[in-house]
């Protein structure tokens, strides 16, 4: 069995941005023509009104204050609301591969090795822009990496599970090296209408570059182990596939098209279910929670975080050695992890150990647990 590191993280960062008061001041535009546009109908109590959103309400519940987005003029406009992206010619490439590219760019110059060293893509990501040909085949094309690509999709733990798949094929020998990669569009699927969520998300793209410890000439972070699980809820769904069209509404807007989630079972049900797993994976080790230098957790709500970080550490866990970047960046799914692992390794000693975890639909939560090597 061969060993396993990660040499490389790449982050690509969409450059529009909004602000959760420009997010509010769109949406509460949206309500108040909604509510106009449909008195009649509030009045008789045959449609409920909307509410206005608050800035304050999204800090305090999430610790968002802004997110990343590809298009941020169609999600700001209350009479579109969604974002607006240029359709491709089938010949141009993809926007989910376009962010591939530039993440995965990046992830190859810090681990110091060309394209031509790449023999497995996955692009492993809650939501794909087609079924087929797999981004990931595309990517590899674009890269100009040889060996072989392909899609993978656990919702946000897709990046984890992407990397035990990835560990487990260079361990064996199949594969050298794999690039995990992780296209974000969460604005394609969220629900910009519902007040409830549409805070939530933005977009980004990660990738993180494995391969076998005797061929790395770069600082890297070696891989100790690897530990997935899932447990089926209908808590985050969204059931806008490609059967959508044979169903009797057919492919009309429906609020079920796009994400939808049970907010406050999720935050109870999910808390417990990952600081139990990331317990049960240091005990795999044999290791204790105190061990642990650093902790870069799914960045889906700070107080989330709060709460998974004192069950495994006993104690508050201070910025430095659990951080978020949810602040900046919002819920960016699979990706969320991977920014904190990729803006957040620096002030480590050599034998370090860190834990990399991501959770969310499905139930399915991840770990990958790493030592520092230098
Ligand atoms: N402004 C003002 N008030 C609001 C707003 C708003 N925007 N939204 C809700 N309120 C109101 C509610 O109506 C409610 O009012 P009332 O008490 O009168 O009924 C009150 O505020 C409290 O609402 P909630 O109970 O909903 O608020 P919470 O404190 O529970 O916070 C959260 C809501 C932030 C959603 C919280 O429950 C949470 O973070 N839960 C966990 C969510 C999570 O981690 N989900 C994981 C999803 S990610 C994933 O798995 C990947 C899926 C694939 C990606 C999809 C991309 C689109």
């Amino acid at each position: 069995m061969h060993k396993v590191a990660i040499s490389g993280t790449g982050v690509f960062t969409p450059e529009q941005i909004i602000t959760n008061d420009e997010l509010v001041k769109a949406f509460n535009a949206y309500a108040d023509k909604f509510n106009f546009e449909n008195r009649d109908l509030i009045e008789r109590g045959d449609v409920a009104s909307k509410d206005h959103s608050s800035s304050d309400f999204i800090f305090a519940a999430s610790g968002i204050t802004q997110r990343h987005v590809m298009n941020k003029s169609g999600i700001l406009n209350p009479d579109i609301m969604r974002p607006q992206l240029q359709k491709r010619a089938d010949d141009a490439p993809g926007i989910m591969a376009e962010m591939a590219l530039d993440a995965c760019i990046k992830a190859l110059k810090q681990s110091g090795k060309p394209a031509s060293d790449v023999d497995c893509i996955i692009v492993a990501a809650s939501n794909h822009e087609r079924a087929y040909p797999a981004i990931a085949i595309e990517v590899q094309n674009l890269l100009g990496a040889g060996g072989f690509g392909f899609d993978m999709n656990v919702a946000c733990s897709s990046a984890t599970f992407g990397i035990q798949a990835a560990t487990d094929m260079i361990k064996a020998g199949s594969i050298r090296s794999a690039l995990v990669v992780n296209p974000e569009i969460c604005s394609g699927h969220l629900e910009w209408r519902d007040r409830d969520c549409h805070f939530i998300f933005g977009d980004v793209c990660t990738a993180t570059f494995l391969e076998r410890l005797d061929t790395i000439n770069a600082p890297h972070f070696e891989i100790i182990s690897t530990k997935c699980a899932t447990q089926f809820s209908n808590n985050i769904r969204n059931n806008n596939g490609f059967l959508r069209r044979s169903l009797p509404a057919g492919l009309t807007d429906q609020r079920d098209m796009q994400f939808m989630q049970e907010g406050r079972k999720v935050f109870k049900q999910v808390v417990p279910m990952v600081s139990e797993h990331i317990l049960n994976h240091l005990a795999d080790e044999g290791l204790e929670a105190t061990e642990l230098k650093r902790l870069w957790l799914h960045q889906a709500n700070k107080a989330m975080n709060d709460f998974i970080g004192r069950k495994v550490l006993g104690r508050t866990p201070e910025a430095s050695e659990q951080p978020n970047i949810l602040q900046d960046y919002a819920n960016t799914s699979s990706a969320g992890s991977i920014i904190a692992f990729s803006h957040h390794s620096d002030n480590l000693n050599k034998d370090d150990l860190g834990l990399i975890c991501s959770f969310g639909a499905g139930y399915s939560v991840g770990s990958v647990l790493v030592k520092y090597a230098g």
